[in-house]
C-alpha cells in the first residue's frame, strides 16, 4: 500500500468508525460495517403472517434509519423454543426482542390477559381504543415492573375462533366434553372449563401435532392464524365465536433497551409501532377475505349466536372469578371500553 492510499485508508477508516459509534458522518460507510447493535427478535408464527412481514419491513428501515448501527435479527416461527422458553430468554437477555400474546403473558403479568375475558370486545373500534388508551397503559405499567419493555402498540392477533375435527360449535352444549388445545394461560383454561370444555394447555410450536394426533379435537385461533399455521389440515370446522381477542406486546429486555442511545430508541420504537399499526389492517383485512380460501381449503364454516356462550360464562361465575382476581381498578379501565359485565 503506498503511503497516499494508506493514508486514505485509514482516514477512511477513522471516519466509519465514527460515523459507527454514533459521531455518524457517513451514514453510506457506516451501512457497510457490521451493525454496532445487534437486536435478537423472536416470535411463534410463520414468516407469512402479516406480523413477520411488517417485522422484516421495520427491520429494514430500522437499519436505514440507524445508518446500518442497529439490526434486527428476526427469529420466526418458534425458532427459537415453545413461548415459555421465549419469555425465559427475554427475561435473561438470550433474546431482546419477543412478541407474545398478552393472555399467555399472563403467566407472568396477570393483568396482562385481561383483555382476553371472554366475549368483551364487539368490534376493533373497541379493541384499539382500550388497548391504546387506558387499558392498554395500565398492561404496560404492570409490564414494566418485570424487568421487560412493552413498545406503546400492541400488535393484533385476532379476535380468536373455534376449530374442530369433530363437529361444528353452534351453542354452549356443543362444548361440553371437547378436547380442546388452549394457549398456556389461566384465563384460557378457566374460560374453557367454565364452558365445560375440556382444555389441554399446548404451547403454540406444539399445537399443529397434537390435533394431527387427536391427543385434542379441536383448537382456537384468529384466521390468520388458521391459514397460516395450516390447521385447516387438521381441522374441519370453523365456528366464527370471536370469543377473545388477543393481540402481541412487542416486548424488550429491559437492560438491552437500556443499552441503546436514545436516538436509536426513539428510531427502533417509531418503525415497530408504525409496523404494529400497518399489521393491525392486514390482520382485519384477512379476517373477512380468508374465509373464502380456508373454505377452499375444505373448512365448513359457521356463526352462532353468541349470547348464550356469555350467559353461560356468566352463569359459572367467570366474570365474578376474574373481577375478584384482577380486583375493581383494572376491571373498571376493561369496562370503560366494553359492555359491562352485569
Ligand atoms: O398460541 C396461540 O394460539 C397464539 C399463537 O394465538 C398465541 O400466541 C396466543
Amino acid at each position: 500500500m503506498s503511503l497516499y492510499s494508506r493514508r486514505t485508508f485509514l482516514q477512511t477508516l477513522g471516519a466509519a468508525t465514527a460515523a459507527v459509534t454514533g459521531t455518524g458522518v457517513l451514514p453510506s460507510l457506516a451501512r457497510a460495517q457490521t451493525a454496532q447493535f445487534k437486536l435478537k427478535y423472536a416470535n411463534n408464527l410463520a414468516l407469512s403472517h402479516p406480523l413477520n412481514v411488517r417485522a422484516k419491513e421495520a427491520a429494514d428501515a430500522i437499519k436505514k434509519e440507524s445508518g446500518g448501527r442497529v439490526e434486527l435479527q428476526i427469529f420466526p416461527n418458534g425458532q427459537m423454543g415453545t413461548d415459555t422458553d421465549m419469555l425465559s430468554q427475554v427475561r435473561s437477555g438470550a433474546i431482546d426482542f419477543l412478541t407474545q400474546g398478552g393472555v399467555v403473558l399472563s403467566t407472568l403479568v396477570p393483568v396482562s390477559a385481561i383483555n382476553g375475558i371472554g366475549f368483551a370486545f364487539k368490534d376493533y373500534n373497541q379493541v384499539w381504543a382500550a388497548m391504546d388508551g387506558e387499558l392498554g397503559s395500565h398492561i404496560r405499567a404492570a409490564i414494566s415492573k418485570v424487568g421487560l419493555v412493552a413498545m406503546e402498540k400492541p400488535w393484533d392477533n385476532g379476535f380468536r375462533h373455534l376449530t374442530s375435527s369433530v363437529k361444528p360449535v353452534q351453542s354452549p352444549a356443543d362444548l361440553k366434553g371437547l378436547k380442546i388445545r388452549v394457549p398456556v394461560s389461566p384465563l384460557w383454561t378457566s374460560m374453557f372449563k367454565a364452558l365445560d370444555a375440556s382444555p389441554t394447555s399446548i404451547n403454540f410450536s406444539e399445537a399443529y401435532s397434537a390435533l394431527q394426533t387427536k391427543v385434542v379435537d379441536a383448537e382456537e385461533n384468529p384466521l390468520a392464524l388458521i391459514e397460516t399455521g395450516r390447521f385447516y389440515e387438521v381441522q374441519k370446522f370453523c365456528s366464527l365465536t370471536g370469543h377473545i381477542w388477543d393481540g402481541f406486546w412487542f416486548l424488550g429486555n429491559a437492560r438491552s433497551w437500556g443499552k441503546l442511545p436514545p436516538d436509536l430508541q426513539t428510531i427502533v420504537a417509531k418503525h415497530l409501532n408504525a409496523a404494529a399499526v400497518a399489521e393491525r389492517a392486514d390482520v382485519a383485512a384477512l379476517s373477512t377475505s380468508l374465509i373464502d380460501k380456508l373454505q377452499s381449503h375444505g373448512m365448513a364454516f359457521n356463526k352462532p349466536d353468541i349470547q348464550p356462550f356469555r350467559a353461560s360464562l356468566q352463569k359459572a361465575g367467570f366474570y365474578d372469578q376474574w373481577r375478584k382476581k384482577y380486583g375493581d381498578e383494572a376491571w373498571a379501565l376493561l369496562e370503560k371500553y366494553t359492555q359491562k359485565f352485569a
